[in-house]
């Protein structure tokens, strides 16, 4: 590496001590972009990427509620406004109780460039909180969801910051949070997106993540003359973008033979159907309970505690969550002949599995590049919202399916060396180089 930035990633580091995943997600971008901007020494003399890597503004605040027992409960809240260059923030908020500080400036500087390859106009932000609504009531989700929006309320607007969903919030939560809002200012805006379709969602925001990340997979597919049809998949998490990934892919023509939560991943050597889909979304969505269920009622193997990087496949979609491809993982899909990982998590492929998929010169879909659906459509969303409109199916899906195919196009164009496409090196570089001349034409600010 450079001397000059190797500097950089150290006196980061120095700075933020504790944030070992925002470290990893900015030394990847940094390494990918930094000849880029040694050929280009405007961005240099601006310090676009020491501005880049320090979020505009960091909100934390406390969130008290009561449970239902009527016990104190006492949650940190977050909102990490990273980067307003071509747009409002913009980016999904996670309920987990591993988040942290560091957590959410990794999820939110990956969002300012992946909001970047969209080609829609969103600047990138993440929030969230350590707060578990697994077990939770439905009544204890909506007196916290309320408690949290008593704060944010402050610093979101549909035209200063937009959230949405992502791990621990989906539908019931963006409900919770909406109506909060809507209730403090006393309006209905398009302040957050993935909201409900009878109350100005868009259609097919809530399959976006997963179907978008499958026309991704097959895009990259498609340069090797290969399509998923027959092809067996993988597929990590069994949450919002697990299922619709292994709905789409099924109804591509893939065997899908795997999901997963955070206590263990189901086999089935059958291949998933729509009728086992539709379980496993009452299981998941409706009834809450553990993917383990599945094997039982399914008669499959349950792989407690395991992921799924075992099983033979052509096809890995990880789609649960940060740093669960470890480099033994990638090894062994590898080795077991898989052709192409399409991450549809964020960051869920450790630097060193990144390292085996390029060394390998298999397909590798980078998460900014190939799970970008998610956030195209809640731009279109929003869009709608500003229009006081609801597009169709078929128009929503159609202009999804455009702008995956716009974001392959640009990762091919910026990462494509010697005839091997680096997904990687692409999509930081054509994300990057659109935040950085909107910094430049905008001044220092
Ligand atoms: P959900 O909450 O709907 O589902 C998450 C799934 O991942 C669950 O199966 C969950 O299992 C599993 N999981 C979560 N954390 C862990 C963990 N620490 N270890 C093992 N398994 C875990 O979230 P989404 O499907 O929305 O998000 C999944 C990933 O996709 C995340 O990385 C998210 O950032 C990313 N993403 C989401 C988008 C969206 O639109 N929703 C858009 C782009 C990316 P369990 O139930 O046991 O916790
Ligand atoms: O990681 C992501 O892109 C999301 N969780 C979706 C963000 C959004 O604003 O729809």
């Amino acid at each position: 590496m450079n001397n000059e930035l190797v500097e950089f990633l150290e006196q980061l580091r120095h700075r933020y001590p504790a944030e070992t995943e925002f470290h990893q997600a900015v030394t990847e971008v940094a390494k990918s972009v930094w000849p880029f901007i040694e050929k280009n020494p405007q961005y240099r003399k601006a310090k676009i990427l020491e501005r880049a890597t320090e979020p505009e503004r960091t909100i934390m605040f406390r969130v008290t509620w009561l449970n239902r027992h009527g016990e104190v409960q006492i949650n940190r809240g977050y909102r990490v406004q990273m980067n307003s260059a071509i747009g409002p923030y913009k980016g999904g908020l996670r309920f987990h109780p591993s988040v942290t500080l560091g957590t959410l400036k990794f999820l939110a500087f990956e969002q300012v460039f992946k909001n970047a390859l969209t080609t829609l106009p969103m600047g990138g932000g993440k929030g969230g909180s350590d707060f578990d609504p697994k077990g939770k009531t439905d009544e204890e989700v909506m007196a916290f969801c309320q408690a949290f929006m008593n704060e944010l309320y402050r610093h979101i607007g549909p035209n200063t910051d937009v959230p949405a969903g992502d791990i621990g919030v989906g539908g019931r939560e963006i409900g919770y949070l909406f109506g909060q809002y809507k209730k403090i200012r006393n309006e209905f805006t398009g302040v957050l997106t993935g909201k409900r379709l009878n109350w100005s969602g868009s259609r097919i925001r809530e399959e976006a993540t997963g179907y978008g990340l499958i026309y991704f997979t097959e895009e990259m597919l498609h340069t090797r003359n290969l399509s998923l049809t027959d092809k067996t998949v993988v597929i990590s998490g069994s949450g919002n973008v697990a299922q619709f990934a292994a709905e789409k892919a099924f109804l591509r023509g893939a065997k899908v033979v795997t999901m997963s939560d955070s206590d263990g991943a189901i086999y089935d050597p059958a291949g998933f159907n729509g009728e086992k889909l539709a379980y496993i979304k009452e299981l998941k969505n409706v009834r809450r309970g553990r993917i383990k269920e599945y094997a039982q009622q399914h008669r499959c193997q349950y792989l407690e505690k395991q992921h799924p990087w075992g099983i033979k496949c052509d096809v890995a979609l990880p789609c649960a969550t940060q740093n669960e491809i470890s480099e033994q993982d990638a090894k062994t899909l590898v080795q077991n002949g898989c052709i192409c990982v399409a991450e549809g998590a964020n960051m869920p492929s450790t630097p060193e599995a990144v390292e085996v998929f390029l060394g390998r010169k298999i397909l590798y879909g980078p998460g900014k590049a190939a799970n970008a659906g998610g956030v195209s459509v809640s731009g279109l969303e929003m869009s709608q919202n500003s229009l006081r409109l609801q597009w169709t199916t078929e128009e929503v899906d159609k202009r999804l399916a455009e702008i995956m195919k716009a974001i392959h196009n640009q990762c091919v164009r910026f990462g494509e060396a010697d005839g091997f496409t680096n997904y990687v090196n692409g999509a930081n570089v054509a994300g990057f180089r659109k935040v950085a001349e909107a910094m430049l034409d905008q001044g220092v600010v």
